[in-house]
């Protein structure tokens, strides 16, 4: 990776669109959390080591090491602190806007609701430090910036249904979105092990969400269940994940449906759901302009950055800087906010532009 070329993706204002919370804890931290449940007893503190620091994981493994990473991190305060901490990494490589996603988690033997563990997640967005944050909800400008001259960054979160869940479950995420929406909570997520649970499960809570007007965003095609994509893609969400194993048909459908794509490259070729960079799907999209939004999907677990994926794009697609700034900037286009909020971006994006020439 050549060092200039990385610095100026960092330099570049970017927009995150698709970051799981805990995909993005930093290795130091989770090493900290296990040593102090290994001195507890709660786990063996080299087991965990050895699941961080495996590099190419399946993706099965990798929802074996989520369910570990849940083990570490899902008390209220731990969920503060890393919300805090990645917030923090995001906005240190110049992300100006951030969607973080996250599974709202009920463990009731330490009295935890999705509305506590919620709650927890916006006391680490309140206790960010190093930027001015921005988490008014579409139409309430009661937190914008106030003339600050810190640097600023937009957080609006997705509340995650896992595919694990019941109808039940993801319907109460759903209400859990609405309740919260005055808080930055813009939208829904449906994620998880892509071969577990079935699409009839989560329909009504996301019929629901669409109905109330909350956004959605679906993982769709991470294994060939072309039925199930073509499902996703004529519920015609507002965003969809990776994409990577449609057939033709479906190809074709996604691209009259114009339905905006996050393409997350090294988590798709760490997992292998994708076997090499060079027949990625990202070239057809863009070759064919169709919307699609660089993302990170899990930085921890990938050691990732956006940036870093913003370079390996660049690297391996043959992109120059004028094409990667490009890509950033129309970005903007797919997030799940107001127009004042594009507006202010693209100010952000100008204000860049002039700098970096
Ligand atoms: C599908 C994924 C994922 O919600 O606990 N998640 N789901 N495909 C992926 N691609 C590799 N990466 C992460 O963050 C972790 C959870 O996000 C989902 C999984 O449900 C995982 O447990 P939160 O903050």
């Amino acid at each position: 990776m050549n060092r200039e070329e990385l610095e100026w993706c960092v330099s570049v204002p970017k927009v995150e669109l698709h970051a799981h919370l805990n995909g993005s804890v930093r290795n130091s931290t989770l090493f900290e959390l296990a040593r102090v449940l290994g001195d507890k007893g709660v786990i063996v503190f080299s087991d965990v080591e050895n699941v961080i620091m495996k590099d190419d994981r399946t993706l099965h493994e990798v929802f074996k090491l989520f369910d570990l990473i849940h083990i570490l991190t899902t008390d209220h305060s731990t969920v503060t602190r890393i919300t805090k901490e990645v917030i923090e990494d995001f906005a240190a490589e110049n992300v100006v806007y951030l969607e973080l996603r996250t599974t709202p988690k009920r463990n009731d033997s330490i009295g935890m609701s999705k509305r506590s563990y919620m709650d927890a997640v916006m006391e680490g967005l309140r206790a960010v430090s190093s930027v001015d944050v921005d988490y008014s909800p579409p139409g309430l400008k009661t937190n914008r910036f106030n003339g600050s001259t810190r640097k600023k960054m937009y957080v609006r979160f997705l509340l995650s249904i896992d595919r694990r869940e019941s109808t039940e479950a993801a319907m109460e995420t759903v209400k859990l979105a609405l309740e919260m929406r005055d808080l930055g909570v813009v939208g829904i997520d449906l994620s998880g092990n892509p071969i577990v649970g079935n699409w009839s499960t989560f329909l009504p809570a996301l019929k629901f969400a669409k109905e109330q007007g909350l956004y959605i965003t679906l993982h769709c095609g991470e294994v060939p269940n072309q039925e199930e994509i073509k499902a996703m893609i004529d519920f015609l969400p507002n965003r969809i994940g990776h994409a990577c194993c449609f057939d033709e048909e479906n190809w074709r459908k996604l691209k009259s449906a114009k339905i905006p794509v996050e393409i997350c490259l090294t988590s798709n070729i760490r997992t292998e759901t994708i076997s090499s960079i060079d027949i990625h799907h990202f070239v057809d999209l863009y070759k064919a302009k169709h919307p699609l939004v660089l993302c990170t999907d899990d930085s921890g677990v990938f050691s990732t950055s956006l940036s870093r994926e913003y370079n390996l794009a660049s690297s391996s697609f043959g992109l120059g800087k004028t094409e990667m700034f490009q890509l950033a900037e129309i970005a903007i286009n797919f997030i799940f906010a107001d127009d004042g909020v594009k507006a202010d971006l693209r100010a952000t994006f100008e204000e860049a532009v002039k700098k970096l020439n």
